[in-house]
């Protein structure tokens, strides 16, 4: 089976092309605008920017799975979300059709859930309440891997993954949203060799005690987190949080605070550490 990792010098990526071949993956990694140099003899390497057919062409042909990190992940401007998250992100599921590719394993993310309070708990129907532009592309993300599942029968994984980042979590917010390397891999991993998934969405954390969601409820692929953010609470909890009484009440965090004038929801002062 080949599998393609777009995104492959990101954050995550640069987890997910170490791991992935140490469990025997036959892996294409693409990168963005910087030439990749492959890490072991058996890694395939490319780049380019993926609103280009051409690029994604070279990205897909010959795959089966597609793991797709690549796109602006953070807030920013509306015309970098549209032409990363949405025109690139289109370009791709365009590919996969041209190359038949099997599966897609789409990076969603909790900032489509941002705006729930941080003491609801979320299950895998919850509804959407994206935190701003770049929670609201996932939303449309998601979207399209639904579509193309319904309309093409390209099968579609969407991962909305919490605080990835190969550290133990650093503030009270991760203690929530924290999602371990291992549990990274297993999630990636499952997401590639489950079987007969059509579509499903999956909440990328590890089995924190504070979770926003309800991990009971299971998932389609058989992802099982086995760490913990709660390791590191006794710490945590030790330090000032970090965050404005904004961030502290929504469970994006900080990208709620981002160009926020809902004034009446403001929570009228700071309330105390760790809420
Ligand atoms: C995300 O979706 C971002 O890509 C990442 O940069 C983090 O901010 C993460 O969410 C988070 O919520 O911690």
């Amino acid at each position: 089976m080949k599998v393609a990792l777009s995104g492959a010098s990101g954050n995550v990526g640069r987890i997910l092309r170490v791991e992935l071949q140490r469990r025997g993956i036959d892996l294409r990694s693409a990168g963005g605008m910087e030439p990749l140099t492959p890490l072991h003899d058996g890694e395939e390497v490319m780049h380019g920017d993926l609103r280009d057919p051409a690029v994604v062409d070279r990205m897909l042909a010959g795959v089966d799975v597609l793991v797709h990190m690549a796109g602006t992940s953070l807030e920013r401007s509306l015309q970098e979300i549209i032409e990363n998250n949405l025109v690139a992100l289109h370009q791709v599921y365009e590919g996969a059709r041209r190359h038949k590719v099997r599966r897609i394993v789409f990076a969603s993310s909790n900032h489509a859930f941002g705006m729930h309070a941080i003491d609801a708990r979320l299950g895998l129907n919850a509804e959407v309440r994206p935190d701003g532009l770049y929670g609201l592309s996932k939303v449309w993300g998601e979207a399209m891997a639904r579509m193309y599942w319904d309309k093409h029968g390209i099968e579609g994984i969407s991962l909305r993954i919490g605080t990835t980042m190969g550290r133990p979590p650093e503030n009270f917010r991760q203690l929530s949203t924290w999602m371990g390397t291992e549990d990274l891999v297993q999630l990636v991993m499952r997401s590639i060799q489950a079987n007969d998934v059509g579509y499903a969405a999956v909440w990328g954390i590890s089995a924190n005690t504070r979770a926003y969601y309800d991990l009971k409820e299971g998932n389609a692929i058989g992802y099982a987190p086995t760490q913990n953010a709660e390791d590191w609470a006794s710490e945590i909890l030790a330090q000032p949080t970090p965050l404005d009484p904004i961030a502290q009440h929504f469970q994006g965090g900080p990208f709620v605070t981002i160009d926020y004038t809902q004034e009446q929801q403001r929570p009228s002062k700071a309330q105390g550490l760790h809420r």
